[in-house]
């Protein structure tokens, strides 16, 4: 038995490619989280079907994402890669807490309100309202202990905590409460065109966005083409220089340097020399983990293997824990047939 706390994060296979923004924000920070961590990784596809996607794109990028959570150094063997559908009892204890969930406590979920509000409240779905609880029944099938999560998810990890709390004094010590681990403000990254929009999977253009599973040539144009300004100063100051300030935000995540030591580096220098040595570190460092990723791609058989055990290995963590659950609230057990 591992005595190290238990960790879970995940993200939605909204996507084909992850972007630049998943990498410094998400996969990076899981990467070194998960040395010091039992922890749990997730594709959570039942999360992604909260708004629609295309039933004909969803199973490839929910398998893209996994392919590119090991290329970036999740470690299928150390810590726990699964895929959120292929263990049932997250939508099974999701419907619990549904139960335990006040109407008006979901309601000022700020995620749920903004998403809706971009839909028209009327087309959101149930499944989008219901997104923090299906979220809640991830963290605590686990006995999930860290979180770590962006600034716009600690509100649902908020939800979580109440929820344990509210059902162990309800119904006897079942959960562990959770604490959120909030990455780092300076890990977030903009859109390349529109500096002052946070990079998205889901933007509406993708010129201002960096796949991963882009080819080098096009990240290395892409970054060329960042919007700076008309000043010719390299100086980190989000509020004057949003185009400068996310490529200096870039190159440390990419390099390691302190934002303080890159400016030194550049007294001097141009953009132009900025952003070659940020499309360079990127490109460095992405283009083996795309070539690992399509190597991954190219090997469905392999790929499933790892996710089936995967699957395996956080099914007998959470199914026990659902059993219990169950028996908590009070439902019959199913007698099994002889
Ligand atoms: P979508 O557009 O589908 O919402 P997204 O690219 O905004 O996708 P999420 O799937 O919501 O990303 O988030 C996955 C993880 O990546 C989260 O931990 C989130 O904090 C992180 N992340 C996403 N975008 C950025 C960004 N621009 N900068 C830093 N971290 C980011
Ligand atoms: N809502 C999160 C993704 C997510 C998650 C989780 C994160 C779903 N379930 C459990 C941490 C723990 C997001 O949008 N980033």
């Amino acid at each position: 038995m591992s005595t190290a706390p238990r960790l879970f994060s995940g993200m939605q296979p909204s996507a084909d490619s992850l972007q630049i923004g998943n990498y410094i924000g998400a996969l990076l920070q899981w990467r070194e989280m998960q040395v010091t961590n039992d922890a749990i990784f997730c594709v959570v596809d039942l999360h992604a079907l909260t708004v629609p996607q295309d039933p004909k794109l969803l199973a490839e990028q929910t398998r893209k994402t996994a392919a590119q959570y090991i290329a970036a150094g999740i470690d299928p063997e150390k810590s726990i890669l699964f895929v959120q559908s292929h263990v049932p009892a997250h939508s099974q204890l999701a419907w619990i807490l549904n139960t335990i969930t006040g109407f008006g406590e979901a309601s000022r979920m700020t995620q749920f309100k903004d998403k809706a509000a971009r839909s028209g409240t009327d087309s959101a779905s149930v499944g989008l309202f219901a997104y923090p609880t299906l979220m809640a029944a991830d963290i605590l099938l686990y006995d999930t202990v860290v979180v770590p999560v962006g600034d716009d998810q600690k509100q649902h990890v908020e939800l979580t905590r109440d929820l344990a709390g509210r059902f162990n004094s309800r119904f006897g010590e079942t959960f562990v409460v959770p604490e959120a681990v909030i990455m780092k403000e300076t890990a977030r990254i903009y859109d390349l065109q529109n500096p002052t929009a946070k990079m998205s999977k889901s933007a509406a253009s993708d010129a201002g966005v960096v796949w991963m599973l882009d080819e080098p040539a096009v990240t290395a144009k892409k970054i060329k083409s960042a919007v700076t300004d008309d000043d010719r100063e390299i100086r980190f100051d989000r509020g004057a220089k949003p185009g400068v300030s996310n490529l200096l935000t870039i190159l440390s995540a990419f390099t390691d340097e302190p934002v303080p030591v890159l400016e030194e580096s550049f007294v001097g220098k141009g953009y132009g020399d900025l952003k070659t040595t940020v499309a360079d570190a990127v490109v460095a460092t992405f283009e083996p983990m795309r070539t690992r990723a399509l190597e991954l791609l190219e090997d469905p058989a392999e790929l499933d293997r790892i996710l089936g055990n995967n699957a395996e290995r956080a099914l007998a963590i959470a199914q026990p824990k659902l059993e219990t659950v169950y028996d908590r609230v009070g439902l019959l057990r199913r007698p099994r047939s002889r």
